[in-house]
């Protein structure tokens, strides 16, 4: 009888372990159960999301790449690079970057004429763009000397006027921002 007893003491004791062991400040969240607040997510990969509106994003900002290795590295970790699609969410995108301290850095984005010069879509959603946010005088398929053009979509501040789209060579290497698809 001692022995179940003390079995039981010890089954109470790892069960209120188990649970002293969740953090308490983690509600409930029936659409993001990995979601720690109300700002900043964790997705089945554990990594930190943000939440803008009504969508979450991945800033990818420990290191540059081109902007093919960006597309993989969002899809690897079940994202996509993110699409833009009003005036709100690039606000939104841009206001974050800047209080990273980001502002003047380039940030490729899903974006993309490869299929058919001169007209762009969103690679991440197979839609066409509508809402537009280029810099002046972009997109300008400006064709370097090795012959590559411009092709890949990336925010960039070129003019002191905001986190504006350029189209710039897919080869260059820089940050980019991932984006949760519902
Ligand atoms: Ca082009
Ligand atoms: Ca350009």
């Amino acid at each position: 009888m001692q022995k179940y007893l003390f079995i039981a003491v010890i089954l109470a004791l790892q069960m209120i372990g188990a649970n002293t062991a969740l953090p308490k400040s983690v509600p409930p969240n029936a659409d993001c159960p990995h979601c720690v607040d109300d700002t900043q997510y964790m997705n089945k990969w554990t990594m930190p999301l943000l939440k803008l509106g009504e969508k979450r994003y991945y800033l990818g900002i420990f290191f540059k790449a081109n902007w093919f290795k960006a597309t993989q590295y969002c899809r690897y970790h079940g994202m996509h690079l993110a699409s833009i699609s009003s005036q709100e969410e690039n606000d939104r995108l841009e206001k974050h970057i800047k209080d990273f301290g980001l502002g003047n850095e380039h940030f490729w984005i899903s974006g993309t004429d490869l299929a058919d010069e001169g007209s762009f879509f969103w690679m991440a959603t197979g839609r066409p763009i509508t809402f537009t946010n280029w810099n002046a005088g972009e997109p300008n398929n400006f064709r370097y000397e090795n012959g590559e053009e411009e092709n890949c979509m990336e925010l960039w501040n070129r003019d002191g006027k905001g986190l504006k789209w350029n189209d710039s060579p897919c080869s260059f290497e820089t940050y980019f921002v991932c984006e949760v698809q519902p």
